[in-house]
């Protein structure tokens, strides 16, 4: 007899994309509204801004941060740093309710105790995209990533960990929560550019919230 239960998602509605990753699809939705509202507040303190990378390129998607560390590109380099370059004040201070969702989606993924110190907020406007990159600049590779998915929907890659395993596409809709780690937290991954619309809650563009434990 088929096992029917063994086919059902750990989680309702969570799509397993790797070895140790999913997507939870809609998990960020009851909380969407206070999600945008408190980066609007982190905004208005830390400014996105289009970084440099080490190569002298200028990113398209538009960055800023909250937590005790954010992400920095600059000439020199890429690192985590407790105060924001452009005004050498400490990043805002991550909501709970930012980090309430992150330990939540991180357990139910299957990886309790996430507490993450870093959260890197991703602003896509048309045509914004990422290229295939690991994250790997974090001290703490054995804690999982969480990313959130706000406003426009945005197709992500998600390859292997050599950069030219060719990367699934998946498309990422609002409230969707992708959770990674274990055997796929070094895998090549990207965001293709992102198709012109309009978002009732965030307008001609897509959040994305990254957190991370980096110190
Ligand atoms: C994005 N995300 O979705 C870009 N990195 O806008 C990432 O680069 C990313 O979604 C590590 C883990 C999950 C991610
Ligand atoms: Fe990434």
């Amino acid at each position: 007899m088929r096992d029917l239960l063994a086919e059902l998602p750990a989680v309702p509605g969570s799509e397993p994309i790797g070895d140790g990753a999913m997507v939870l699809r809609a998990a960020a939705r009851p909380m969407a509204d206070a999600l945008v509202a408190a980066v609007d507040q982190i905004r208005a303190a830390a400014p996105f801004r289009h970084l440099i990378t080490p190569g002298g390129r200028r990113m398209s998607v538009a960055m800023t941060n909250c937590g005790p560390f954010g992400w920095v590109s600059s000439h020199t380099g890429y690192r985590y740093q407790g105060t924001d370059p452009d005004s050498g004040a400490r990043w805002p201070a991550m909501p709970t309710v930012f980090r309430d969702l992150a330990g939540q989606a991180a357990a139910d993924a299957g990886y309790p105790g996430f507490q993450p110190d870093a959260c890197l907020i991703n602003l896509y406007e048309p045509g914004a995209r990422l290229t295939l990159h690991q994250d790997r600049d974090e001290r703490d590779l054995d804690s999982p990533i969480v990313s959130v998915s706000l406003g426009l929907p945005a197709v992500f890659l998600f390859g292997g960990l050599r950069r030219t395993d060719r990367p699934r596409r998946i498309r990422l809709e609002h409230g969707d929560v992708v959770v990674w780690g274990g055997p796929s937290r070094l895998a090549f991954h990207g965001v293709e550019a992102l198709a012109d619309g309009s978002h009732p809650l965030t307008g001609r563009s897509r959040i994305n919230l990254t957190f991370r434990r980096a110190g």
